[in-house]
This record gives C-alpha cells, sequence and structure tokens, in this order.
C-alpha cells in the first residue's frame, strides 16, 4: 500500500482521549489522519508521533464555529480532500447538576459542541463523500445516549441527539452506500471528567475502585468498525467495562 492509496479518516478531538487513541490505532493500520482540535500544541505532538508511519494533517478549529469550521476543512491540502472515514468524536459532559440548578453555559456548551458541531463538521464532509458514493461516518455517542441518569440531563439530551442524527444520517445517506455508525461508550478513562468538574477534585474519583474502559479499548472497536468487508455496516455498538452494569450501577472494590 503506497501512500497514494490508503485511506484517510478525520478524526475530530483527536488531541485527547478516545480521539487521540483512534489516531495511534489508525496509524498502526496505515491510514492517513487529518487531525482536529483547539490545542495546536497536542496536536503537534499527536503529528510528530505518527508521521513516519502515515501521512498527518491538523486542523485547529473550534467546532461550535460554523465559519471556521467550514473554513478549516475547505482549507486541506489535496492530497487530503477525499475522507473515506469521518470520526466525529469531539465532544464532552460540562457539568453535573440538577436541572432546576444547572448552568445555562454549561448547557450551551453541551448542545454547541456535542450536536451541532457534530453537525457543521459532517456537512462540510458529507458532499465529498456522496459526490464519491462511498465514505464512513462513525458518531461517538455515548450510554448516556440511551439512558438518562441522574443529573445527566442536558449531556444525556446531546447524547440521544447523537444517536438520532446517527439514524438520521443512515437512512438520508443510505442511497449514496455510505456507512454510518454509532460507538456508544459508558465510562471511559480520558479527560472527561477533567472538563466535566472543571478541573474540580471530583474528577479524581470517577475511575477509582474498578477498571474503567481505557480508550485504547474504544479505539480497537472504532478500527473493528472500519476495517469490515464492504458489505458490513457495524451500525450501533454499546460497550462497557466488565464493572459497568448501567449509568448507575458500576461495581466497586
Ligand atoms: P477528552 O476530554 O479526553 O477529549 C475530548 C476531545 O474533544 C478533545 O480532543 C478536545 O480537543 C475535543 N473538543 C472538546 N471541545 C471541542 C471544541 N469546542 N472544538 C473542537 N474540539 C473540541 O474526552 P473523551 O475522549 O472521553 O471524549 C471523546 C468523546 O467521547 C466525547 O464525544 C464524549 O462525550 C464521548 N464519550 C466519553 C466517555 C467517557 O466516559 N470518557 C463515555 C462515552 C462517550 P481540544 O480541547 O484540543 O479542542
Ligand atoms: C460518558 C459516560 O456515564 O459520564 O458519556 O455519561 S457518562
Amino acid at each position: 500500500v503506497t501512500s497514494k492509496n490508503r485511506l484517510t479518516a478525520l478524526i475530530t478531538g483527536a488531541t485527547s482521549g478516545i480521539g487521540r487513541a483512534t489516531a495511534h490505532e489508525f496509524a498502526k493500520h496505515g491510514i492517513n489522519l487529518v487531525l482536529c482540535g483547539r490545542r495546536q500544541e497536542r496536536l503537534d505532538s499527536v503529528q510528530n508521533a505518527l508521521s513516519r508511519e502515515v501521512d498527518v494533517h491538523t486542523l485547529n478549529f473550534d467546532v461550535r464555529d460554523k465559519d471556521a469550521t467550514f473554513k478549516a476543512i475547505e482549507s486541506m491540502p489535496e492530497a487530503f480532500k477525499n475522507i473515506d472515514i469521518l470520526i466525529n468524536n469531539a465532544g464532552n459532559a460540562h457539568g453535573l447538576d440538577p436541572i432546576e440548578t444547572g448552568s445555562t453555559d454549561d448547557w450551551d456548551a453541551m448542545m454547541d459542541i456535542n450536536v451541532k458541531g457534530l453537525l457543521y463538521v459532517s456537512k462540510a464532509i458529507i458532499p465529498n463523500m456522496t459526490e464519491r458514493k462511498s465514505g464512513q461516518i462513525i458518531n461517538i455517542g455515548s450510554s448516556a445516549g440511551k439512558e438518562v441518569y441522574p443529573k445527566g440531563n442536558v449531556y444525556c439530551a446531546s447524547k440521544h441527539a447523537v444517536l438520532a442524527i446517527t439514524e438520521g444520517m443512515r437512512i438520508d445517506l443510505n442511497p449514496y452506500g455510505i456507512k454510518v455508525c454509532a460507538i456508544n461508550p459508558g465510562l471511559v478513562e480520558t479527560e472527561f471528567s477533567q472538563v466535566r468538574f472543571k478541573g474540580g477534585k471530583a474528577a479524581d474519583n470517577v475511575y477509582k475502585g474498578y477498571k474503567a474502559l481505557q480508550p485504547e479499548d474504544v479505539a480497537e472497536v472504532i478500527y473493528f468498525a472500519v476495517s469490515r468487508p464492504a458489505h458490513v455496516n457495524i451500525a450501533d455498538v454499546l460497550m462497557f467495562c466488565t464493572a459497568q452494569a448501567s449509568s448507575t450501577i458500576v461495581k466497586k472494590d
């Protein structure tokens, strides 16, 4: 396989956690990469780590900014323009508060990043896929997209929306032969809880007393989904660590 006939994947949220682990997993399997995020030094370090194995381009933009998102994706060099695999991963929870005291800024962040940002990136990439009548979109949802838990309110809503958008995409893009998949993990040990709790102490305890999923565990499932034969679409995956049975039931030591 030469670098020219390799697949190309665009991964949002490639500076941390699941997105970064997916970049490493894809590079291992010879998939060229467009890595997206806001922290340029992180983008540079992932690019440095992987550019010996595959071609890597980085794009720095905030998915909340519609114009910046379109501009960044339009700016891609010719060699990266045909995206075969889109991994819509950028996202986070902001806060864990009951609905009556939740912050509207947190709500805006979750809806703007997890839902609208995913739509903007998809809108910028899909025309190239429909034109070529091929491609695969993997949306990173969550167990929170299948089940609402106490104080999860708006985060759960944003991930339920991701699941609905995934199903809508699968239907609308069906005539073009584009595969659409949702991967919905439970607790994964990443920077997720630092973001949710704004660096507060609560973040330190989230992954204590049991073995949570690691970002690499999710990356392997994502690679499994992209490495199936042309006629196979892994449509929807719910994955937990063994200690987790539902959003609220986790067996701890
Ligand atoms: P991390 O916090 O480790 O990574 C989040 C990534 O999203 C970072 O690369 C960050 O990059 C990017 N991101 C956040 N906000 C923006 C923005 N406004 N514009 C562009 N990029 C942004 O968390 P995870 O790896 O855990 O999260 C990845 C996805 O997995 C999310 O959608 C999350 O909801 C989902 N998920 C996580 C679970 C968990 O328990 N960890 C479980 C189920 C789903 P940067 O800051 O550089 O912009
Ligand atoms: C992340 C997992 O349980 O914090 O989506 O919602 S959880």
